[in-house]
């Protein structure tokens, strides 16, 4: 995955909150005592020496279905799961020919390797940590919130909430309990107070290997190091109930859909695949995507593998906005254009040995956010301009949000901090920032207009995201780091653009 998260995750995210903690010598008080947690080896994993996951992709109609099922056991593969509905296959195999077979083989419209570790393969252990909040900036925070009725205890320091109405929002309309937000990611601590109230078990589950479990808890992250979608929920909904922080769309519902892998904290394809169509078949209206699918931060159409990953997980999300569910993505934390002719990735395949591709991201998408019909979402500090490390591109960013910028641009709260105060596992709070806060915010205000129009289509919805946007127009120079050169080109006017797309999103237009 990897707009973010634990390892890999929080390359895309956090790097800058790495750092910095490391350098402060502070550490999460949750995270040691919660990762001697066992992890689940299947019996499958113990068996199968060099195994890889496939996604094998067919026409969804049965005869062929079973057919290319079994041509899948003659090539030395084992089904997984079969979504029949859109043709896609999840397989494990463990003959190397596996991909060029079976792509040969009748029926089969795309298939390849989902990682190009084995699945035996153990992670690496380079735990990142959040900020935490310590007691004592909590009691200082407090103490001057105290001042303002109506809001959370740690609101004062919510600059984020502020910066796009959904304080005042809330006090108009602070969402429907019929609307669901699914946070794909790596699972959703639901104990936690400020989640509880909002959380929705029914439409949660656990997608790792492909295949939903939706037995109690198997939503919740493995460890407190898997911390992201926790506070990704807390973004969106955490409760305005007199404790923490409230989220942008306080009065919805938000479950969470476990996608990472428990060794190496990567998001594969086959689980994101689960992730969408699981999402689709329980009535989920929206789900918040802060992540690309691993391996790849791009997936190339002339690579067999990379174009399989892109039409497997393809066919899950439109088949789920067919379904009535809008999807939101955040455009990723490499200050990339998305709109130029060449990028240099020096980052993939991010689960063995990464080599150095120059791609054109015209033909290379990152999965999920360049998939149609996906509102792509870039992020922005507290002066409304675009964070230093926020990917964009013309024509690609759709809206962009509050997603934090801890090197420029710092708002006047207790804090100072140019983050995103969030939950984390165990009850606790945290600043992170990436544009994996940014599409939660975007997925809050989303969440407020399908309160307000029940009835309106992904489509709609994400015109009216885009209609009530605010955009601050492309600045006139962007040389963050003060060094004399531009450190990224807006294109565009002042109604779309590269940096921000059609604008800032709107908490308090939503609900008006
Ligand atoms: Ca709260
Ligand atoms: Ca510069």
């Amino acid at each position: 995955m990897a707009h973010l998260r634990s390892r890999r995750r929080l390359a895309l995210a956090v790097p800058v909150v790495l750092s910095l903690t490391a350098s402060l010598g502070f550490l999460p008080t949750a995270a040691s005592a919660a990762s001697a947690a066992p992890r689940a080896v299947s019996a499958e994993q113990a068996t199968d020496a060099p195994a890889l996951a496939y996604v094998v992709n067919t026409k969804a109609d049965r005869r062929t279905i079973a057919s290319v099922e079994r041509a899948i056991a003659a090539a030395g593969g084992k089904v997984v799961v079969t979504y029949d509905r859109i043709g896609v296959i999840v397989v494990h195999s463990a003959n190397p020919d596996f991909g060029e077979e079976i792509r040969a083989a009748r029926g089969v419209q795309s298939a390849g390797a989902t990682r190009t570790a084995p699945l035996t393969a153990a992670g690496t252990t380079d735990e990142g940590a959040a900020d935490f909040v310590t007691a004592a900036e909590a009691a200082r925070t407090e103490a001057v919130s105290a001042r303002t009725p109506g809001s959370e205890p740690l609101e004062a320091d919510q600059w984020d909430l502020r910066a796009i109405g959904a304080d005042k929002a809330a006090k108009i309309n602070d969402g429907s309990r019929r609307v669901t937000v699914a946070v794909i990611d790596t699972g959703v601590d639901d104990t936690h107070p400020d989640l509880a109230p909002n959380f929705s078990a029914s439409q949660s589950a656990n997608c790792v290997g492909g295949k939903a479990d939706t037995s109690e808890g198997a939503w919740r992250p493995y460890t407190a190091d898997d911390y992201h979608g926790t506070h990704v929920a807390g973004e969106i909904a955490a409760a305005r109930n007199g404790v923490g922080v409230a989220g942008v769309a306080p009065g919805v519902k938000v479950a969470g859909i476990k996608v990472s892998d428990p060794d190496n904290g990567l998001f594969y394809p086959e689980n994101v695949v689960c992730a969408f169509v699981f999402a689709a078949d329980h009535g989920v209206e929206i789900t918040n995507n802060s992540y690309y699918v691993d391996p790849w931060l791009y997936n190339c159409m002339d690579d067999p593998d990379q174009k399989a990953i892109v039409d497997a997980v393809n066919r899950a999300q439109l088949y789920a906005q067919r379904k009535g569910t809008l999807h939101l993505a955040s455009a990723g934390n490499s200050n990339h254009d998305l709109a130029s002719d060449a990028i240099v990735d020096d980052s993939s395949p991010d689960d063995s040995t990464p080599v150095e591709r120059t791609i054109d991201p015209s033909e290379c998408f990152d999965v999920p956010t360049q998939l149609p019909g996906i509102v792509t979402v870039s992020a922005t500090g507290v002066q409304n301009l675009k964070s230093y490390y926020s990917t964009y591109g013309k024509g690609v960013v759709d809206v962009a949000a509050p997603g934090g910028d801890r090197k420029y641009q710092l708002p006047d709260t207790p804090s100072k901090d140019g983050r995103i105060l969030s939950t984390m596992p165990n009850g606790e709070y945290a600043w992170l920032q990436g544009t994996s806060m940014a599409s939660p915010h975007a997925a809050g205000v989303a969440a407020l207009l399908k309160s307000e129009h029940p009835w309106a289509s992904p489509a709609q919805l994400q015109a009216l995201l885009k209609a009530q946007a605010n955009n601050p127009g492309c600045p006139e120079s962007y040389d963050q780091d003060g060094d004399g050169a531009q450190d990224a080109t807006c294109e565009g006017g002042s109604r779309v653009n590269g940096f921000y797309g059609f604008g800032i999103v709107d908490a308090l237009r939503a609900v008006k």
